[in-house]
């Protein structure tokens, strides 16, 4: 079964499918054991990892490295997080065509203006293409596939931009007609109201996906509760869990002027070993050195 047929029937026959972050192969494979459905190839904790803004600074080959580096490593699908195309709808059609040959199960394009700014700061530049734009570039992104199942999301930024429920329909609607597979409705506001009010409104053709950082209440529960939405994407909590136990620990050194104290606090190096496979790579010098 291709990734995004497996994407597909978790939609079909689970109802929600829960997508972790990840910003290298070791993050998705600790995903995968915890259980997740899928990993978000999350374009903001690459960013972070790089210590730069997610800004559109890296580039589309910085992102699908790492992107097939995960894919590799782990069973489950990975979504990539491809921001705005890299460019116009014949960047899109390339762009798609690599993300695909490096295994992922879904892409998601959001409608922002070419270099982006990133969701959810405050008084961020969001500057949205024009709906034909955009349909354009999910028409493209469709027809770049090999696979037919490979899935394509279509992302609006309307409720980030301020532009209004009405605004987000429209564009929700333009974009299944231009073959969107499913649609991300993004927004930044403390409580769900606001894709809540999407979702009741939405005429059901087609899945939502969610990214519920900035309104962390909305439980996977209540997205059942809600229907229509069928994906839920953690968006960043790997990078944010990695650097707060970077930072506890990296401290805890500083402080007590050497590793005793924080080495209780922190995993083996064996199940550093266990995670790289070394048990697998052992077995094979067994077989195959001579
Ligand atoms: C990402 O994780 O890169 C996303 C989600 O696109 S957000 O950062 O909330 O825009
Ligand atoms: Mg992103």
């Amino acid at each position: 079964m291709g990734k995004g047929e497996a994407i597909r029937r978790g939609v079909a026959e689970r109802g929600l499918v829960h997508a972790m972050s990840a910003h290298n192969p070791l993050s998705a494979l600790l995903a995968e054991e915890a259980g997740f459905d899928a990993i978000w190839a999350s374009g903001f904790e690459l960013s972070a990892a790089y210590g730069v803004p997610d800004n559109s600074l890296l580039s589309y080959s910085q992102h699908l490295d790492m992107t097939r580096a995960m894919a590799e490593r782990v069973r489950i699908p990975v979504i990539a997080d491809i921001d705005t195309g890299y460019g116009n709808a014949i960047n899109v059609q390339h762009v798609v065509a690599a993300y695909e040959r490096a295994g992922v199960g879904a892409v998601v394009m959001e409608d922002k203006r070419f270099p982006k700014d990133t969701s959810l700061l405050d008084g961020g530049r969001q500057e949205l293409v024009s709906v034909a734009e955009f349909q354009g570039k999910v028409e493209a992104a469709c027809a770049a596939r090999q696979d037919p199942s490979l899935v394509v999301v279509a992302r609006t930024e309307a409720l980030i931009a301020g532009l209004g429920q009405a605004e987000a329909l429209a564009r929700a609607h333009a974009y299944v007609e231009a073959g969107a597979d499913m649609i991300l409705v993004h927004s930044k506001r403390k409580t769900p109201d606001e894709v809540l009010a999407f979702a009741a409104a939405w005429d059901g053709s087609r899945p939502i996906v969610l990214v519920p950082t900035a309104y962390p209440t909305l439980t996977e529960a209540a997205m059942r509760e809600a229907g229509k939405i069928n994906v839920v994407i953690y968006g960043n909590h790997a990078i944010r869990a990695a650097v707060t136990a970077m930072q506890q620990v990296f401290r805890q050194i500083r402080a007590e002027g050497g590793i005793s104290g924080a080495d209780a606090a922190i995993v083996s190096v064996e199940e550093i070993f266990r995670l790289q496979d070394v048990p697998g790579m052992k077995a094979r010098e067994k077989r195959f050195l001579r």
